[in-house]
């Protein structure tokens, strides 16, 4: 072969990747396709999410415009995200390369044991603005935290069961390999590199344990059972983006979806912050034991369900430790988390603590507590030109009409609210006890085979990066 043929092959080969973007797009839709195949339901929200969406952005030009500014729109109906439980250090180091190889990276740590979940967290998703709106697909993965398990024997026996298995085929661990390799994966390569790394995210309802560890595990934690009795990290949920959660909450009954008692997160407001999510229960799931055939006992199981969220305005650290201080501050009054009983007094509660939490963006920006996408006006050909503006002109920039803003859509999660989440669809009461094993994070990003970003430092970035711009453009 002469050397000019080498080149043109090289060329064609490399010409020939897919993006990340294709391919996590592609991903994100087989599994919702496998997921409203395994759980109805989830497709049935599905529809109801949708037809609220259409309304809002119908009857709402404000939202539409905002939306379109920011380039949210577009990604809109294929927004959501999933979540994983894996068991062992080795499954989350490999869950990061396959991950990769769909533009998806881990961002921010979250710690769920002082909420009574033996489990510490990432999630996994595009770090660029044009990458999120192309494909915003991103999954919630937490890792068993087999130091918080208190009986020594059982651990033992867990680590074991674990050891023994392997949560991704032969061939998706080939094409990772061959991604990582070369750079990326071929239109071809890329459809065998999702169809395989489904696999790992299927439902199996044959349990790898018997019927008495079963029961062990779920004695020490309904999520340990969960996690450790089965085959693979099964997706436990999927969560489409809605415009009005609220309206979503009250007309899910109406359609037999049943939903969970309370929304987690911020009250309702005229600009959202942060998420605000809610679920239906977990479906009750038929499963066989792997003595079930001599037995003859087969069980029962808790673990998927379906959820929906609303996403506002990213905040600052400043706006978070509000936050977190209006939240404790509520749920400290009520005893804790919310329940049945309690939830109107909890949100009426919750409303009034809010009002300490300005709500237009004009002051959300002044006081410095959420994120913003800057641009120029029209008014800005007209600027006077004597001076070289400066990120400390901003303000005035603002006030004056020359810059206009856009909120930053937060991109991430709340660990009060997962832990929520968790809890919900446990459905037992499991996460009332306490953990006070220290977080660690240094073990996590060990075990992950690489540090995670840094969840505000990202935002901050992503504002300076349009404030730069515009400066760019004034100063011109
Ligand atoms: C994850 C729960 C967290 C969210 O949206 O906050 C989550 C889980 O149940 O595995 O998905
Ligand atoms: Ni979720």
């Amino acid at each position: 072969m002469s050397s000019k043929n080498i080149a043109t092959n090289f060329n064609e080969s490399t010409k020939a990747f897919v993006s990340p973007e294709y391919i996590r797009n592609r991903f994100s839709t087989i599994m919702s396709n496998m997921y409203k195949d395994e759980v109805p339901l989830y497709g049935e929200l599905l529809n109801l999410v949708h037809d609220i969406n259409n309304n809002v952005l119908s009857e709402s030009k404000e939202i539409k415009e905002q939306l379109t500014n920011t380039g949210e729109i577009t990604r809109l109906n294929m927004e959501r995200h999933g979540a994983i439980r894996l068991g062992k250090p080795q499954e989350l180091f490999t869950i990061r390369r396959l991950f990769k190889v769909m533009g998806m990276f881990p961002v921010g740590y979250y710690d769920l044991a002082p909420a009574g979940v033996p489990v510490h967290s990432t999630a996994f998703r595009a770090i660029e603005n044009t990458a999120l709106n192309q494909a915003p697909f991103r999954v919630f993965t937490s890792l068993l935290r087999l130091d918080l398990i208190d009986d020594d024997q059982l651990r033992d026996n867990v680590e074991t069961i674990l050891e023994n298995r392997t949560i991704f085929t032969e061939k998706a661990l080939q094409l990772i390999e061959k991604s990582e390799k070369e750079g990326g994966l071929n239109k071809e390569n890329a459809e065998t590199f999702v169809q395989e790394a489904l696999e790992t995210f299927r439902w199996h309802d044959t349990a790898t344990v018997d019927n008495e560890v079963y029961e062990a595990l779920l004695t020490q934690h309904r999520l340990i059972a969960d996690v450790v009795a089965f085959k693979g990290p099964h997706i436990n949920h999927l969560t489409p983006r809605s415009l009005d959660i609220d309206k979503v909450q009250a007309s899910m009954e109406a359609r037999s979806i049943p939903p969970k008692d309370n929304i987690e997160g911020p009250p309702t407001r005229k600009c959202p912050i942060l998420l605000r999510q809610t679920s239906f229960k977990a479906l009750t799931e038929k499963v066989t034991f792997k003595n079930s055939v001599e037995n003859g006992k087969t069980g029962e199981h808790k673990a998927r369900f379906g959820e929906i969220e609303q996403r506002g305005v990213a905040v600052t650290q400043k706006g978070l430790d509000l936050y977190n201080e209006l939240l404790g501050k509520t749920r400290k009054a009520i005893g804790g988390s919310p329940t049945a009983e309690n939830a109107a007094e909890y949100n009426q509660l919750l409303k009034e603590n809010f009002k300490a939490f300005p709500d237009n963006y004009n002051e959300l920006q002044l006081e410095k507590l959420a994120y913003f996408h800057y641009f120029t006006s029209n008014k800005v050909k007209s600027i006077a030109k004597n001076k070289a503006y400066t990120k400390t002109d901003v303000n005035q920039l603002l006030k004056d009409g020359y810059l206009t803003i856009e909120p930053m859509v937060y991109e991430d999660f709340l660990p009060v609210s997962a832990a929520g989440i968790f809890a919900s669809n446990l459905g037992t009461n499991d996460a009332k006890r306490e953990y006070d094993g220290s977080s660690n994070q240094s073990l996590f990003e060990k075990d992950l085979g690489e540090p995670v970003y840094k969840l505000m430092k990202w935002y901050d970035d992503m504002q300076d990066e349009t404030i730069q711009k515009c400066l760019a453009q004034i100063n011109a």
